[in-house]
């Protein structure tokens, strides 16, 4: 069954903004789809995100069906509000300022007070006279019928074993019973239909004679459901007898239509719905009423009210405890708050408010993830005042209300409203006190309460407008900056793959440096050993004075040589890695050749400060084993003789070499500082660890 309200047409700007949220949610998609998106996941999943935020934000907006809900325990009085908001007075006005409850409730068209609280929620909606049912699922209302039956035959025929009594209040029937001991028995508002419908109604509750004094009705004499279950020796045949009599297969009407006096005989369907008198109901799962007006109005319509199934009230049993988390068992309850439509209106007592719901609020907002990004912007507090207003040790009734409404405030304050969703700003106690009124709806309390409701549904509206224009700031921003972060996931991408690909060659590449370093003249003692005797007498003879093959051409050549071969594979290495990236689709563009190019150079470069470290090291060790290292020359002395002894000529090899260091590697030192600071800077740690090595 829908009772939605139509669609209502968003006004300009929202349209605007509904539109361009529609493409960039479009957009978002295509580009975490596009190709290659898997060298950008966190991009990707940036865009997921955001896209989910502008669909899921769209998706409210495109629906708008504003409701408010009423919640709080039973007898607070949320039946009262509505009644009273929809103008459902038997004759019409309201009941005079200094009406009893009693009278209060007898001229209410909806069940109020004790004998008036429903076993389902009541749905108020604008339309023709009218009334529905939603059913209940049929193993639900028969598991229902099961418990009863099961509990009154124990308390018929089974007196002396213990009930279950007084069981939890959050109990809703379909429970095993305990080993051993009595089934529990249903809530009063459960057991009073169930009792309707299997006819065997408790003679006293059919007449709501009690006040707000929250008084039990007297225990009627005899229970026709004790009565029977006595003739019945098993309890299952007793459990099928009240199966047969509930008829539930027959139960099919869903619709009651006026009848006479429209306000007496919606007053009398409610009635009879709730004792479960009609022949053809269900169990109600819930009940919509169509009455002319709510008395809310949004976008020129009337938003429906819905009367919820109350939260198990307070003092009645124990000692004035309250579950510490009311919504625990309330599926139903918890569904309907967490619709973003739904504005909330929690009922306060006026004697301590926020008092009985302030769990109920401490819960909703410790939950606030589960409830919405909206739920602050959603939630109102109502301060029921039964005319009490005034009574007390303040001036007049206004103070005092006041005075309730500031103490609401600042428990809302104290909730750290807005919750959940990292906002940073709380609430002060004057924005929370804009949520809060203490209402009598008898002494003019009927339009602040509108008044407070319809800005309400206002601030909800703006509230969702509000987040999609944000979510489409977002992908604005997104989007304004995706150059930028696509270029640095690509650097990202570059230097981690750089990265993968030397560390290997960096390793294998420092063995041989250290080889080297260790063992200066091996290159040039081999190359030595490669020449022919004659040959290498004439180097030495020549005195390292001639053009070609002299002592130090050799050592120099050799030392090249060698430290070419510990540094191509780094070249090679950066070159390849270079080459692999750019054979990829994703860097074939001037952003990716740029990126690579860069990091390319940037790893050559380091290379470079490590071959200028090198070398340096080596001629400044290479220098003092030429000068001192007497064994270097002593083979050469022993064979030759001539010219080695010549102080003179170790010098010159000396010497020379340090210019050839220099020619190698140009402003040696100066380079040196800064290959340092390099090394310093070198994330990868190539750099450092060679130079430490
Ligand atoms: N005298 C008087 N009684 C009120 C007023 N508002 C609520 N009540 C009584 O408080 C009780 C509240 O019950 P009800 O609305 O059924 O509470 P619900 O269980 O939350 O729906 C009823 O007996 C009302 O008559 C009021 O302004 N004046
Ligand atoms: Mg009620």
């Amino acid at each position: 069954m829908q009772f939605l309200l139509p669609s209502v047409a968003p006004p300009v700007v929202l349209r605007r903004i509904m539109s361009t949220a529609k493409k960039l949610a479009a957009k978002l998609r295509e580009f975490r789809t596009e190709q290659g998106a898997e060298h950008f996941s966190e991009l990707a999943q940036r865009a997921q995100q955001l896209e989910t935020a502008l669909l899921s934000r769209q998706e409210i907006l495109d629906n708008p069906e504003p409701r408010i809900a009423f919640v709080a325990h039973k007898g607070v009085g949320k039946s009262t509000l509505i009644n009273a908001l929809a103008g459902l007075w038997l004759d019409e006005a309201p009941p005079p300022a200094d009406a009893t409850s009693r009278q209060l409730n007898q001229r209410a068209i909806l069940p109020l007070g004790n004998g008036g609280t429903t076993p389902c929620e009541i749905r108020v909606e604008a339309g023709h006279w009218e009334v529905r049912v939603e059913r209940e699922e049929v193993d639900q209302s028969r598991a229902r019928l099961r418990q009863f039956a099961e509990w009154a035959w124990h308390k018929a025929n089974d007196p002396k074993r213990q009930p279950v009594e007084p069981h939890p209040p959050s109990d809703q029937g379909n429970e095993e019973p305990p080993a051993g001991g009595r089934p529990p028995r249903l809530q009063p508002d459960i057991e009073r239909v169930v009792r309707g419908i299997a006819g065997l109604p408790e003679h006293s509750v059919s007449s709501p004679t009690t006040g707000a004094s929250g008084k039990k009705a007297v225990p009627p004499k005899h229970d026709r459901a004790e009565e029977l279950a006595k003739g019945f020796p098993e309890k299952s045949a007793f459990v099928a007898e009240i199966e047969k009599l509930a008829r539930l297969p027959e139960r099919q009407r869903l619709q009651w239509l006026p009848t006479g006096d429209v306000r007496r005989w919606l007053r009398e369907t409610l009635l009879n719905l709730i004792e479960g008198k009609f022949e053809d109901q269900p169990f109600p799962a819930s009940i919509t009423i169509r009455v002319p007006s709510t008395g809310v109005r949004w976008n020129d319509r009337d938003v429906p009210l819905i009367d919820t199934l109350g939260l198990p009230a307070v003092g009645s049993g124990d000692s004035g405890s309250r579950p510490l988390h009311p919504l625990a068992e309330r599926e139903d309850l918890r569904l309907l708050l967490k619709s973003p439509w739904t504005v909330i209106v929690v009922g306060a007592q006026f004697n301590e408010p926020p008092a009985p719901s302030v769990e109920l609020l401490q819960q909703m907002m410790d939950e606030a993830i589960f409830f919405g990004e909206t739920l602050e912007d959603r939630t109102v507090l109502a301060i029921v005042d039964p005319g009490k207003a005034g009574a007390g040790n303040f001036a007049d009734a206004e103070t005092e209300r006041n005075q309730k409404e500031d103490r609401c405030a600042e428990n809302l304050a104290s909730l750290g409203c807005p919750r959940g969703l990292g906002h940073v700003n709380r609430w002060s106690v004057d924005d929370a006190r804009s949520r809060v009124r203490c209402v009598n709806i008898l002494e003019g309390g009927c339009e602040p309460l509108q008044e407070l409701l319809q800005k309400a549904v206002e601030r909800m509206t703006s509230a969702h407008e509000a987040r999609l224009s944000l979510a489409v700031k977002d992908a604005e921003d997104f989007f304004r900056s995706l150059g930028d972060a696509k270029r640095q996931a690509k650097r990202r991408a570059v230097v981690s793959a750089f990265k993968q690909h030397l560390s290997p060659v960096v390793q294998k590449q420092l063995g041989k440096a250290r080889v080297f370093r260790s063992n200066l003249l091996k290159p040039f003692a081999d190359e030595c050993r490669a020449l022919h005797p004659s040959t290498l007498r004439s180097v030495i003879v020549n005195r390292g004075q001639g053009r070609s093959q002299n002592a130090w051409a050799m050592l120099e050549s050799a030392t090249t040589r060698e430290l070419n071969r510990i540094l191509a594979p780094f070249t090679d290495q950066v070159d390849n890695t270079s080459k692999a990236l750019l054979s990829d689709p994703w860097y074939q563009d001037d952003d990716g050749r740029s990126v690579i190019a860069e990091e390319a150079d940037r790893r050559q470069r380091t290379v470079e400060a490590f071959l200028r470290i090198h070398v340096a090291a080596i001629v400044e060790s290479a220098r003092d084993h030429l000068l001192k290292d007497g064994n270097i020359w002593s083979a050469c002395d022993n064979e030759w003789g001539r010219g080695i002894k010549d102080p003179g000529y170790k010098e010159r090899v000396a010497k020379h070499f340090e210019q050839w260091a220099v020619d190698w590697s140009p402003a040696l030192l100066p380079e040196l500082n800064a290959a340092e600071d390099e090394a310093k800077a070198d994330d990868s740690g190539m750099l450092r660890s060679l130079i430490e090595g």
